[in-house]
């Protein structure tokens, strides 16, 4: 069972929980609700600059469907500003649960109940493992939060409240557009973050939609309803957070054909087959696409095969890469290590691969086996499971035994990868072929790889907006430009294809 975890040993702000003062039980205050997000350790190998790109848009979903007559604000853990604050406690507070925060989660909901608050639960965590967190919260909210949200108000309001809520992920053509005056306005490289579709045509065994019991069918979002929200952004930046904005191609064509008069940037992860049609590339680069960030798993056919991706062959990946770098989009790469056919080797391998083929960024995660997918089936039929110790289940740690490798020997050759793809060497290596471009990307690098220590002073002094903003004017100028030449070449030759 999980055991709250209610005050940490003093530590770095990024790994560390801020500990919670003893709780003052109060009067609730009737009618205002408080989403809290708990904090999380962040893995010191990578940018901590990551967590501050752009919030997931959990908060500002649940502040568009919170019903009139409630006040309804956040308090994200994470931000570095301390623990929840004091004062009258809120009526209902909502806890968004993750695996990796699920102790923190816990113990932010024992602190609230003592003070007098309503704790509900909700989130990817509660999704796989509702029984773990029923005994610490006085209701759960199951599916999709835009409608158990407004029923759970509603009957704490009159004092109903029941312990469990479930609603199913189905009209998101109709949901309001997310909230997000509820995001302080300094805390992220941009506020915008954009859910254009639901669902994906994948259904990888490692991935968190083939938890059993989540029902996600693919759904999109009217285009001009996304328009207006990327048309609002204060930054001219959005990101796309959608699991594959490439899941559906002819909707996204359709999308980046109302996206491109919108004059801004954006980024989105997409799977490796949109790069079956050229042309939606190039769709995508005149929209304002500026970065993709993409899932490419493994080098190892027989790794893709078995975790049930349906992807090109990695011999092909090279070939598609450059179909994004020829458009001007910057390519991140997801690898995925310690699948069953990795031997020791995958390290230098994916190492070379990545600074071969110039991809501006990688980012490395752990077989990770989250409970309720058919993965974790896996691994705990053959014994293989290490432990149960959620918060080491983040992608930095490995929680079962590999096949071909022991578990210390993983997670020695993850961090080697992530030093040696921050090195100043492959970032240099790894600089796009055309100068006008280069320059953007080496301050970028350095920016987000090289400063961790910067990044926690960012966040604790609330500057990360102010920070990034001049960055983010520069590239989406520079890309406005590049646009204006795409847009005189035939689909065949591309202006950075001739740069080089
Ligand atoms: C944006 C994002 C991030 C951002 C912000 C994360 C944050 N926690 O704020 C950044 C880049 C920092 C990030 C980091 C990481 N992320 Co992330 N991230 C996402 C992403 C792309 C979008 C999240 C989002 O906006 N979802 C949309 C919202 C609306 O959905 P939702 O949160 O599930 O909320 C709905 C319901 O669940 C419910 N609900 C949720 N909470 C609550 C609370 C209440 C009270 C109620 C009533 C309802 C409710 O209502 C909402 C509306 O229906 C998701 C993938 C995805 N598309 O969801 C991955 C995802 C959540 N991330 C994931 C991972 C693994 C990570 C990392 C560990 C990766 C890494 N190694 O660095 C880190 C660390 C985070 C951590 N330790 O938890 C995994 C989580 C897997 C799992 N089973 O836990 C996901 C699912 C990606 C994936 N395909 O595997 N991430
Ligand atoms: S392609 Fe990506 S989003 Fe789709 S199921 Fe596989 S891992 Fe999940």
């Amino acid at each position: 069972m999980l055991r709250p975890r209610l005050s940490s040993p003093a530590g770095h702000p990024m790994l560390t929980a801020p500990t919670l003062p003893p709780p003052v039980p109060g009067v609730p205050d009737a009618r205002a609700a408080l989403l809290v997000h708990p904090f999380y350790a962040k893995d010191p190998r990578g940018s901590f600059g990551k967590h501050v790109l752009t919030p997931a848009t959990t908060f500002s979903t649940l502040a568009a469907a919170t019903p009139p007559g409630w006040r309804v604000s956040m308090w994200d853990e994470n931000l570095l500003q301390g623990p929840p604050p004091s004062g009258p406690p809120p009526a209902v507070v909502g806890i968004t649960v993750h695996l990796t925060f699920a102790q923190r989660a816990v113990a932010l909901a024992r602190w609230f109940r003592a003070r007098g608050s309503l704790v509900v639960m909700g989130g990817l965590h509660v999704e796989a493992c509702p029984e773990e967190l029923a005994p610490w919260a006085d209701a759960l909210s199951l599916g999709n939060g835009v409608g158990t949200w407004p029923a759970i108000l509603a009957d704490a309001a009159t004092g109903r409240l029941r312990p469990r809520y479930q609603a199913p992920y189905a009209g998101f053509a109709q949901e309001p557009p997310p909230d997000r005056s509820i995001l302080p306005e300094w805390a992220y490289l941009t506020p915008t973050s954009i859910i254009a579709t639901r669902g994906c045509h994948n259904r990888c065994g490692f991935c968190y939609l083939s938890t059993r019991g989540l029902r996600m069918p693919r759904e999109n979002r009217p285009v001009q309803d996304v328009r207006r929200e990327l048309e609002a952004s204060p930054t001219g930046y959005g990101v796309f957070v959608d699991n594959n904005l490439g899941s559906d191609p002819d909707y996204l064509l359709r999308l980046c054909q109302a996206l491109e008069p919108a004059e801004r940037i954006w980024s989105a992860a997409v799977s490796l087959d949109v790069t079956d049609r050229p042309e939606l590339v190039r769709a995508m680069a005149l929209a304002g696409c500026t970065g993709v960030f993409i899932g490419l798993e493994s080098l190892e056919d027989g790794n893709l095969r078995s975790a049930g991706k349906r992807c090109p062959p990695a011999a092909d990946y090279a070939r598609r890469v450059a179909i994004f770098h020829d458009h001007g989009i910057q390519v991140n790469a997801s690898f995925v290590l310690g699948f069953d056919h990795d031997t020791p080797d995958v390290f230098q391998r994916v190492a070379s691969w990545v600074e071969d083929h110039r991809l501006e960024s990688a980012t490395y995660h752990i077989l990770t086996p989250y409970p309720g997918t058919p993965l974790f089936r896996k691994m705990e039929g053959e014994g293989r499971l290490l432990h149960r110790d959620w918060s080491r289940y983040d992608t930095s740690h490995c929680v079962y035994q590999p096949r071909h490798m022991s578990p210390a020997q993983l997670e020695e050759g993850y961090g080697w990868l992530y030093q040696r793809t921050f090195s100043a060497r492959s970032i240099w290596l790894r600089r796009p072929r055309d100068p006008i471009a280069a320059a953007p990307y080496l301050a970028q690098a350095w920016l987000y790889k090289k400063n961790n220590a910067l990044w926690t002073r960012l966040i604790r002094d609330r500057q990360v907006r102010r920070a990034w903003a001049p960055l983010v004017e520069l590239q989406r100028r520079r890309h406005l430009a590049f646009r204006a030449r795409l847009r005189t070449t035939c689909p065949a030759e591309s202006p950075r294809r001739r740069a080089a």
